[in-house]
């Protein structure tokens, strides 16, 4: 491998994590020249122009992006381009491709583009380069299908003609370019002189952060694990609210004293029950993780026999939390005798986070989705979420909220926090409306008082309230 110090550096995908890479890359003074490279297709090939324009083509606030990058731009060290032949020109490329799921029933992620870009490093690869994976995958993908890929269309071997290593992203929308230079990187080569090539490459980038290196099959199911553990412990707490409510307690009271215990080696991360867990991340992180011990471990996983994995259970439990805010406002429409059938619900809150316009595989769907087949009628609100495919987004709350038989809030918006109690039920036009809090964003006491039949996740405390 070419032992030359990496000058050139090639990122694919100009997305949410390519484009702040490449800037951050443009920016460091080793560096001598970033391509940010972009399909020319026709739903991303736009942002080429863009790019070269020094215009972040990213939607929501980005602290320090889009100066960084006019000025990259501008010094000429940075340059965005669909001729992916420059490849060939670049000491280091990274992949920053997303991999989302083909079909949410399925649980598939689309390795589709990602292979597409590793296909065009291939066709251009030359002996010396460093490969990276920055998408999240399937732990053995780098060791697997990506190098038998970049082999197969360059005809050079990886670690002997070219370094190839996996270093996860693990940026988050709003602190992109902040995470990229704080966080520590996980950073693992297929061999030892990959891992030491990746390093030096991320040292380009890294502020306060450190580099840790590993193989790139344990970086990538650090990667998948450090969401599956994410989305593990907000089940924990789904559960215990279940359990709340069942036994006629209030979680948060549960919760708070469960927080309360502190002192030297104790952790309890206790997170927040809600109505679903969403987004890109934590809905399929944990299928990569079982995917890959059932591929690479296979035959050799010892787990007891009848027991479905600790991980499944918790994506089955956070994927249960829609359905229960359906048995919830379908026992608050039976104490006010208004049956499912023909009930006008107003759905507050698309997003799948509070204060966000990202609606991907939000826990909004589902509910809808139920409520509908039920019969029901549903109008969604949500201030941040423009539009989304089959489902009409309305950004007038006062509109969503008139003649509604029932709210259900999904996001914790600010904008529910302020909920007039009097105010809600006057447009809703009934005696006793029905409001089912997803977040624990309104106050019981305040719409019990004002005549609603009120049903929030955990709080089986107001549960069972009676009508005022
Ligand atoms: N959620 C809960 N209860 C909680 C926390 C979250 O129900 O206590 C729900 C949210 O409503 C949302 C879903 O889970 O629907 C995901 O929320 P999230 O805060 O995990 O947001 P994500 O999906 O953007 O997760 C990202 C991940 N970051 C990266 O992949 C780099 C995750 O690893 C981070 O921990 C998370 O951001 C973060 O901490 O902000």
């Amino acid at each position: 491998m070419r032992r030359g110090p990496i000058r050139r550096v090639g990122v694919i995908g100009m997305g949410y994590v390519g484009i702040p890479a490449a800037v951050l890359f443009a920016h460091s003074p080793r560096l001598e020249h970033v391509y940010g490279f972009q399909r020319a297709s026709a739903s991303s090939g736009y942002k080429v122009g863009m790019l070269n324009r020094g215009e972040s083509p990213l939607k929501g606030e980005e602290p320090d992006l889009e100066p960084l990058l006019a000025s990259a731009v501008r010094s000429g060290h940075f340059e965005a381009t669909s001729d992916f032949s420059k490849i060939a020109l670049c000491d280091a490329v990274t992949l920053a491709i997303q991999t989302p799921f083909s079909d949410p029933k399925d649980l598939l992620p689309d390795f589709g583009p990602l292979f597409e870009g590793l296909s065009q490093v291939g066709r251009h690869l030359v002996p010396g380069m460093l490969v990276v994976l920055e998408s999240t995958v399937t732990p053995g993908t780098t060791v697997g299908p990506a190098r038998e890929l970049l082999e197969s269309e360059s005809g050079l071997s990886a670690g002997v003609d070219f370094g190839l290593a996996h270093a996860p992203e693990r940026v988050m929308v709003g602190r992109l370019v902040r995470n990229i230079r704080e966080h520590d990187r996980v950073v693992g080569g297929i061999d030892a002189a990959s891992t030491a090539r990746a390093v030096e490459l991320y040292q380009h980038v890294l502020t306060s952060g450190q580099v840790i290196p590993m193989t790139a099959t344990a970086a990538e199911a650090t990667k998948t694990a450090e969401n599956t553990f994410r989305d593990l412990q907000i089940a924990a707490i789904n559960q215990l609210a279940l359990y709340c409510e069942a036994m006629g307690i209030n979680v948060y009271d549960v919760r708070a004293g469960i927080d309360s215990l502190k002192g030297e080696g104790v952790t309890r991360a206790v997170l927040w029950p809600g109505a679903g867990v969403g987004g890109h991340c934590l809905t399929k992180d944990t299928y990569h993780l079982e995917r890959g011990v059932r591929e690479l471990g296979a035959g050799r996983l010892d787990f007891p026999p009848d027991l479905m994995s600790l991980y499944v259970s918790a994506r089955r439990i956070n994927d249960f939390m829609p359905r229960h805010m359906v048995h919830l406002l379908s026992d608050a429409l039976a104490q006010v005798g208004t049956p499912l059938a023909g009930a006008r619900i107003a759905l507050l809150g698309w997003a799948f986070l509070g204060n966000s316009d990202d609606a991907r595989n939000p826990p909004s769907e589902p509910f809808r989705d139920e409520v509908l087949a039920a019969g029901a009628t549903v109008r969604v609100h949500d201030p941040f979420v423009r539009q989304y495919p089959g489902v009409p987004i309305e950004h007038d709350l006062d509109a969503v909220l008139g003649g509604a038989d029932a709210i259900a809030v999904f996001a914790a918006h600010n904008a529910y926090r302020g909920l007039d109690p009097a105010r809600v039920k006057a447009l809703s036009g009934r005696d006793h409306p029905v409001i089912v809090d997803g977040r624990n964003v309104i106050d019981p006491d305040a719409f019990i008082g004002a005549g609603f039949a009120y049903r929030g996740i955990g709080r089986g405390d107001r549960n069972r309230h009676l009508l005022r």
